[in-house]
């Protein structure tokens, strides 16, 4: 008979392997998990209650925020702030960092960011949407509230990381140093179960996901680089498959599994391209290298980029090792924007 491990057996069998482990991240896991699975109920009924469509609030950037972002936002905040391990949260949806300043959140050693709900266009017309969570450990004194310097710290800090994809079944993925694992989630009976155990990612992929409506916009290195994909190379088993959702975690998920790469470049008029680097890119870009691929800038690891601000962008691509490095190449023989 096949053995069950579920995601809250698996985080404290392996809670041996972090430093110093106090069973506290194993705890954070837990408030995580059972947000997720409260957006999950909310994410499944949408259509049915008058629950989709715009809010009529705008978030930071500028963007309309739909009424599960809102949700899926005061869902982990307040799952978070229950179990008095985080000190502050920052998300995609806060314009300022939320230090949690209860009396029980007092002493609590990490911070967590958070995109709650990722790729939020796409739920009215049920497409995978997906949350994209980091965790660090605090740096300010414990004696007081966090501060902003507990959420500028370069993606190489992160002590967990990890995403939630709401799709044709919901899933959770997350690294803590030692690979990458993912547990598919079974409704009836609200369980995540260990699916899919150490996550590689295939070196060389096949697939390539990039908006390629914006193609005039893109750097010249990123414009030879899709033409490249689409030549003909039985060798190199090109042309590439073309497949992009617009749903980041999905796109993201796909690829990890099935080899490829995912692009959001720098373009005409946004010159760091449009995902955050805190919420977004850096998660990611941890488990993709657990995994064994690569995340860069177009010249930087994204996990040494020393954040400056809550909400700074970057362009971002992530995958294959291989294709990544050659969209390096292109970018480097190809300078000019
Ligand atoms: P969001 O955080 O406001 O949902 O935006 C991020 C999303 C990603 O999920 C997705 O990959 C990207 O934006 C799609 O952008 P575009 O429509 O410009 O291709
Ligand atoms: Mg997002």
């Amino acid at each position: 008979m096949t053995k069950l491990t579920t995601l809250g057996e698996y985080v404290i069998l392996k809670q041996h392997e972090y430093p110093h482990a106090t069973g506290e991240l194993s705890q954070l896991f837990g408030a995580l998990r059972l947000a997720a699975k409260v957006v999950n109920r909310e994410i499944n009924k949408a259509g049915l209650v008058d629950i989709t469509g715009a809010s009529g609030l705008e978030n930071i950037q500028g963007e309309q925020q739909q009424k599960l972002d809102v949700y899926a936002n005061d869902t982990f905040k307040a799952a978070l702030l229950a179990r008095g391990l985080v000190a502050g949260m920052a998300s995609e949806e806060e314009v300022d960092f939320v230090a949690f300043n209860e009396a029980h959140t007092a002493g609590g050693k990490y911070v967590v960011l958070i995109d709650p709900l990722d790729g939020s266009s796409n739920i009215d017309v049920n497409v995978s949407i997906g949350a994209i969570f980091s965790i660090y450990r605090r740096v300010s004194s414990p004696d007081g509230p966090v501060q902003l310097e507990d959420f500028l710290q370069p993606g190489n800090r992160q002590v967990a990381a990890g995403y939630v994809i709401f799709g044709s079944s919901t899933m959770m993925v997350y690294t803590t140093g030692n690979g990458v694992h993912g547990f598919t989630f079974d409704p009836s009976i609200g369980v995540f179960y260990l699916s899919h155990e150490n996550i590689r990612t295939p070196e060389e992929g096949l697939i390539y996901s990039v908006n390629e409506g914006n193609y005039v916009k893109f750097p010249e290195g990123v414009k030879k680089y899709i033409k490249y994909c689409q030549e003909m190379d039985p060798d190199s088993k090109r042309p590439y498959t073309s497949r992009y959702i617009g749903s980041l975690v999905a796109d993201f998920h796909r690829n990890l599994l099935k080899g490829g790469i995912y692009m959001y470049p720098s373009y005409a008029n946004a010159p760091t391209g449009k995902l955050r680097l805190l919420y977004e890119c850096n998660p990611l870009a941890w488990l993709v290298e657990q995994a064994g691929g690569k995340a860069t800038d177009g010249n930087r690891r994204i996990l040494d980029i020393e954040p400056t601000e809550l909400h700074q962008r970057t362009p971002f691509y992530i995958g294959s090792k291989a294709m990544v490095d050659k969209v390096e190449w292109f970018l480097h023989e190809y300078p000019q924007q």
